[in-house]
């Protein structure tokens, strides 16, 4: 994208730039980079992908390197963890190995201990990014080293999470949509609350659960998931486990499966982006990968004829009635036919996404809406970074731009890069020193 020029005077704009570095070099945990040292002391998948497309205009190899270090966590069958656990980690992260039980719960285990969930396939736009900045013949060498876990890691999208060739992939978690409480997915797993938390929630004593929970060390209950909902993943956690992380049997247990709009249209640009590096590198994608990706393309445009972009039951294919900034990454998808541009992006600056501070979460109007709780409202600058990315490849140059601006302006508002703002007063919540953040105000300054 084209550099921020805000009007904020270049002093301020070296300021960002300084404190967005000490950020990211704060939370390196060696080779790769801890979202919040404190409350995220791993790395993971989308997150990883954000700092390397910010890294690499300040140290590209460092940049190559957070995105190789994803793939030493890659499951044989080719799935990409969403979360790679690291050993000398500080705080206790709440969603440990032990609830994962991925050595036990999968015959062919990854060398590392991992989640056994993915996350928004980022990974070949990240790869691109880094590619682009390089020397050519680096830029061969890098990609030819990870294009081999590449594809197999969309291989495995298809293969496991679209066996009957609809295009677009099933999501099993809300930790696998990386907007873990959006209010769909929210009602999509609701039912799947323990019944000794339902009694306890029930009887009024949230605090009960909120004193059982560990993941409110950092950041305050309140600016995080709710806790009967926390309580309510751990659950469904359990039973993936239990259905050993395979799609087959998550299917047969009746455990969601929803084709998420986010994801999806992450996975349309990846496919993109997957296309380009192999061209880059002289090497053609399998046939059948191919034919997967043609297939994509198409079933999101479908996605597109109901209106405003909404994820899909894979069972019924009825679409969820909730409304989430995840619809509209159909622009970063590239996938909205030139005349209805105008109109998605009219609704994205409109008065029910966007107050002063940038698109919210979920609308205002929305009855969930909560301006400093996690994904149910606050603005999400890595979000940000893909919509204005969107923006800039469809034709809304003036509009990304502006959303750049204002994405670096109420992050150098604070005197820290948060992981959320809210959208109603700017004020940063959820984990403090947040790498990602960082990392894309680093690109949209550069
Ligand atoms: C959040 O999710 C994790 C689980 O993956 C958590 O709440 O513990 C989400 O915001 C997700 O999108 C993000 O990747 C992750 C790490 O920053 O935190």
């Amino acid at each position: 994208g084209a550099p921020v020029e805000t009007a904020a005077s270049g002093p301020a704009l070296e300021a960002a730039r300084a404190c967005a570095l000490e950020t990211l070099r704060s939370n390196d945990g060696g080779g790769f980079t801890r979202p919040s040292a404190r409350l995220y002391g791993h790395q993971w998948l989308w997150d990883s992908c954000f700092v390397a497309i910010g890294l690499r205009h300040v140290d590209v190899e460092r940049a190559a390197a957070e995105v190789v270090s994803l793939f030493t966590g890659q499951w044989p069958n080719g799935m990409l963890p969403h979360i790679r656990f690291c050993p000398a980690a500080g705080e206790p992260y709440h969603a440990d190995p032990r609830l994962w039980g991925v050595r036990k719960a999968v015959e062919a285990p990854p060398a590392v201990e991992t989640s056994g969930v993915t996350q928004p396939p980022l990974v070949a736009e990240a790869v691109a990014r880094v590619g682009e900045v390089m020397p050519a013949r680096r830029r061969l060498a890098f990609y030819r080293q990870v294009l081999p876990g590449l594809i197999a890691y969309h291989e495995w999208l298809y293969r496991e999470r679209d066996p009957g060739g609809s295009g677009l992939v099933a999501v099993v978690h809300p930790w696998e949509s990386g907007m873990d409480d959006t209010p769909p997915w929210s009602a999509a797993v609701r039912h799947l609350i323990p019944a000794r938390v339902r009694a306890v929630r029930d009887s009024g004593a949230v605090d009960v659960l909120d004193g059982l929970r560990r993941d409110n060390r950092t950041v305050p209950a309140r600016e995080r998931i709710a806790a009967d909902e926390l309580f309510t993943l751990y659950e469904l956690t359990r039973r993936l486990r239990a259905a050993h992380y395979r799609f087959a049997e998550i299917e047969a247990a009746g455990l969601p499966a929803i084709r998420d709009v986010g994801f999806n249209a992450v996975l349309v640009r990846a496919n993109h982006q997957l296309e380009m590096v192999a061209a880059d590198a002289g090497q053609t994608l399998p046939p059948g990968l191919r034919r997967a990706m043609r297939t994509t393309q198409d079933a999101f445009a479908n996605l597109l004829a109901d209106g405003f972009p909404r994820h899909q039951d894979a069972r019924t294919g009825r679409p969820l009635p909730d409304e989430t900034v995840a619809g509209f990454l159909a622009l970063y998808a590239g996938a909205v036919p030139p005349e209805q541009v105008g109109h998605l992006a009219g609704q994205l600056f409109g008065p029910r996404w966007t107050g002063r501070y940038g698109p919210a979460s979920v609308p205002f109007d929305a009855p969930a809406f909560d301006p400093c709780r996690y994904w149910r409202g606050p603005v999400w600058p890595m979000v940000n970074w893909l919509l204005a990315d969107g923006l800039a490849r469809s034709g809304r140059a003036v509009e990304a731009r502006r959303l750049r601006e204002d994405t670096v302006e109420l992050v150098t508002r604070s005197s820290r890069p948060y992981e959320y703002y809210s959208p109603v007063d700017g004020a940063g919540h959820g984990a403090p020193d947040f790498a990602p953040t960082a990392a894309v105000v680093l690109d949209m300054l550069r």
